[in-house]
């Protein structure tokens, strides 16, 4: 088949006629929508940020936080132009202090000398989104150093009523986090959490929310904070038998999944620019370049998840111009490597539904190629010889995710040479190696759990 002076065929397989039979378990709508945001910013801010502290004991005074020129605007402004998706902000870290005036405690901006106690940054921080075109989460801690209620059953009942506060008070958010933390250690307070009446009421409230945890129920934690998801990654984990916090599974299952898990629970890398999660002015010169979080990113939405980076505001209530510029820097690299797809159909009629391979090399999300066996070899001809160091695969992962692993080789003077050995695919592979010129590219799908359902495969040159 030619299209638009490329070639690409199927060597060893017929196109298939019928549809992808769907591989369970599968992602809900909710999380093919997460899979689609790749990237957007963590926010920590707090008493913690007035103290220089990572983890405030609750027993702060409120009057410590006093930001001089809160800018949320400033903050969804720079998520916006740096590509983020969306911005997640701790309401309430473990010290207990609501970054909102909640009626169920006495440790929130309200007590604080902030707008003489009027202010509200997660109200300022909605409308800064929303005026932008990004989207919210909340970080809401479980584990609370400062509620006179924590340790009893009780403190399950305050938990639910501050969420309901912010679930049905602050328009829609599209993830709600849940950290793991609760160490008090020895002689402080255990919290036996009701989870389940947790997820129950936040989902009643805000049906479309994804929930992060350890565990999920819709989103895992990847097992580090260093943005560094599995080369394996499995959407699918078992969490039978498994708690948050303590009683999570191991941090290398959590980082690449289980093969034949029971449930879709995509990974989230929670990383932060700077060495701490909370402004400290001594890591201004900390904070890490353009270049490390184009490697993180490479590690983090590469390899199938998303990169949940955090962007600590300082005591002005401000991003630094260090952190910004980072940012900005990170979306340039971002831009650069992605810009030229030698793969791209830029002509040529678009196959639509119909199950031709030409699926694999336009945009549209939702035009794949499927085979109905279940090692397809793949050739791409390119019209004269090229440059390449990066190949990006990607499964159609509403069919469930199949490929186990797969080869790319590339056509060089002395025949065909392997460039990448590659696990699983996902929602996208990021295959990176060294740079050959080449005219043709073969993929070959090795080891599948059912045939594979393909929805795009492009080509670069990343310098
Ligand atoms: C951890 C917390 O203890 C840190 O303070 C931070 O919020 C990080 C994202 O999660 O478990």
């Amino acid at each position: 088949m030619k299209i638009s002076g490329f070639f690409c065929s199927l060597v060893f397989a017929a196109a298939a006629s019928a549809q992808p039979k769907p591989l369970h378990p599968l992602p809900t709508k909710e999380q093919l929508a997460w899979h689609e945001k790749e990237f957007y910013l963590f926010v920590h801010f707090g008493p913690n940020t007035f103290t220089n502290k990572e983890w405030g004991d609750g027993k702060e005074n409120p009057s410590v936080f006093n930001p001089t020129a809160l800018d949320c605007e400033q903050w969804a402004r720079i998520a916006k132009q740096a590509g983020a998706k969306g911005i997640i902000l701790t309401a309430k870290h473990h010290d207990g202090f609501c970054l909102w005036p909640s009626k169920f405690s006495t440790h929130t901006v309200r007590e604080s000398k902030w707008m003489d106690g009027k202010g509200d940054v997660v109200k300022a921080l909605a409308a800064a989104c929303k005026k932008m075109g990004i989207e919210m989460g909340v970080y809401i801690s479980p584990w609370d150093r400062n509620h006179p209620a924590y340790g009893t059953p009780a403190y399950n009942d305050v938990y639910i009523s501050t969420m309901k506060e912010l679930l049905t008070g602050y328009g829609k958010f599209f993830e709600l986090w849940w950290d793991g933390a609760n160490g008090e250690g020895p002689n402080g307070k255990k919290q036996v959490y009701d989870f389940h009446r947790f997820q129950d009421s936040a989902l009643k409230w805000q049906p479309q929310l994804v929930i992060f945890s350890d565990i999920g129920p819709h989103i895992r934690w990847c097992g580090n904070e260093k943005g560094f998801i599995g080369n394996t990654n499995w959407n699918l984990l078992d969490t039978a038998g498994f708690k948050r916090g303590n009683g999570a599974p191991p941090t290398d299952t959590l980082n690449q999944g289980n093969v034949n898990g029971k449930n879709w629970i995509p990974a989230e890398a929670d990383v932060s620019i700077r060495p701490g999660w909370f402004y400290h002015s001594e890591e201004d010169s900390k904070v890490k370049s353009p270049e490390t979080l184009f490697n993180l990113y490479l590690h983090s939405v590469g390899n199938g998840g998303n990169l949940l980076l955090n962007v600590p505001p300082d005591r002005t209530g401000r991003i630094h111009a260090n952190d910004s510029a980072a940012l900005m820097g990170f979306r340039k690299l971002r831009e650069q490597a992605f810009a030229k797809d030698l793969l791209f159909r830029q002509t040529g009629p678009a196959a639509g539904k119909a199950n031709n391979i030409s699926n694999l090399r336009d945009n549209d999300a939702a035009a794949y190629w499927y085979a109905d066996e279940t090692n397809p070899r793949l050739e791409f001809q390119l019209p004269s010889k090229q440059k390449i160091n990066t190949v990006v695969l990607e499964e159609m992962i509403a069919s469930g995710q199949r490929v186990k692993s797969f080869i790319i080789e590339l056509e060089g003077p002395r025949g065909y040479q392997t460039v990448y050995r590659g696990t699983t695919i996902g929602r996208k592979k990021i295959a990176v190696f060294n740079a050959l010129e080449t005219a043709s590219i073969r993929i070959t799908i090795v080891e599948v759990k059912a045939p594979p359902v393909l929805r795009k495969i492009s080509a670069y040159l990343i310098n």
